[in-house]
């Protein structure tokens, strides 16, 4: 769908990408307890084969991820971490298809990016100094996103006064931090984290906001696919079933001016973006 801002690029490694239009980026879990899909694409032949299926579907970037960070999940260690997303990332990257890293940790985001991805999503925002130094040294493209605490216990009770304030002055702060360690601004993507720390009155808000953080000026990353929202929102347990308000939600985004969505379902959110952008929408 053609964005409300005006066109911005995105430097990520070796690919520069124009964000004229909202490009899909589509997951790849490489984890056996993901929320959505966990266990689906498990081994390494599996995770690859859906990369590559993925991408005929219209996908522009990839997140390969090997920890799942739903609500009150475990972390994994460093090497299963490494052991899972490694041979992926390097068949992926080896198959000039952009690449995005999903992990927290420095040691993961620098052998990845060593096997050629271009980005680093890093979930807690960029909390550990090793993580900037390998984002600095990288020149990869960063998704910085807003968690409030911990995997393990955000959803305890998360509070805010202004969610889409705090959350937005969180952003900008990381981006200021990254900036002052030498990144390129062109470089920092920002995502308000859907479903990291936030109740379904946050995250509705978040996602009506959207073009209040299109406008803090740096292209921004919605991740709503499948999520819990939607499921509350409908009554539909099985985050499989979410496609309608994944759908739905990708396509709210995109018309507020979000410039790449995070989703499981990819040909069917690029058929929609496609109709969407062909009606004005
Ligand atoms: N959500 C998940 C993981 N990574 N990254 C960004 N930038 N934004 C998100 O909203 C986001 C993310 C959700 O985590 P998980 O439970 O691992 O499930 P899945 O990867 O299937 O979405």
């Amino acid at each position: 769908m053609e964005r409300a801002m005006h066109p911005l690029t995105w430097r990520c490694g070796a690919y520069e990408f124009l964000l004229a239009r909202t490009l899909v980026m589509g997951i790849v879990n490489v984890t056996p307890d993901s929320f959505s899909d966990g266990g689906d694409h498990a081994g390494t032949e599996a995770a690859i084969t859906h990369g590559r299926r993925l991408v005929a579907e219209g996908a522009a970037i990839l997140d390969v991820g090997g920890e799942s960070t739903r609500p009150g999940s475990e972390p994994v260690s460093v090497d299963e971490e490494l052991a899972r997303v490694v041979p992926v990332v390097r068949a992926l990257a080896a198959d000039r298809i952009p690449v995005s890293i999903d992990t927290r940790h420095a040691e993961v985001a620098a052998a990845c990016v060593a096997e050629g991805a271009c980005i680093i999503n890093d979930v807690s925002g960029f909390r550990d100094p090793a993580m900037v130094e390998v984002a600095v040294g990288s020149g990869c493209g960063l998704v910085a996103m807003h968690m409030l605490g911990e995997p393990k216990t955000m959803q305890a009770e998360p509070r805010y006064e202004d969610v889409t304030r705090e959350v937005g002055a969180y952003l900008l702060d990381v981006a200021m931090r990254l900036e002052s360690a030498g990144v390129d601004p062109e470089r920092i993507a920002l995502d308000p984290g859907i479903g990291f720390g936030k109740t379904l009155e946050h995250n509705l808000t978040l996602l009506r906001d959207t073009a209040d953080f299109v406008a803090q000026g740096y292209p921004v990353l919605i991740g709503a696919s499948r999520k819990r929202f939607i499921g509350e929102l409908t009554g539909v347990e099985d985050p499989k079933e979410r496609l309608g308000g994944s759908v739905a939600t990708a396509l709210w985004v995109a018309s507020r001016g979000a410039a790449v969505v995070r989703v499981h379902d990819v040909a069917q959110t690029v058929q929609a973006l496609a109709v969407a952008d062909a009606l004005g929408a």
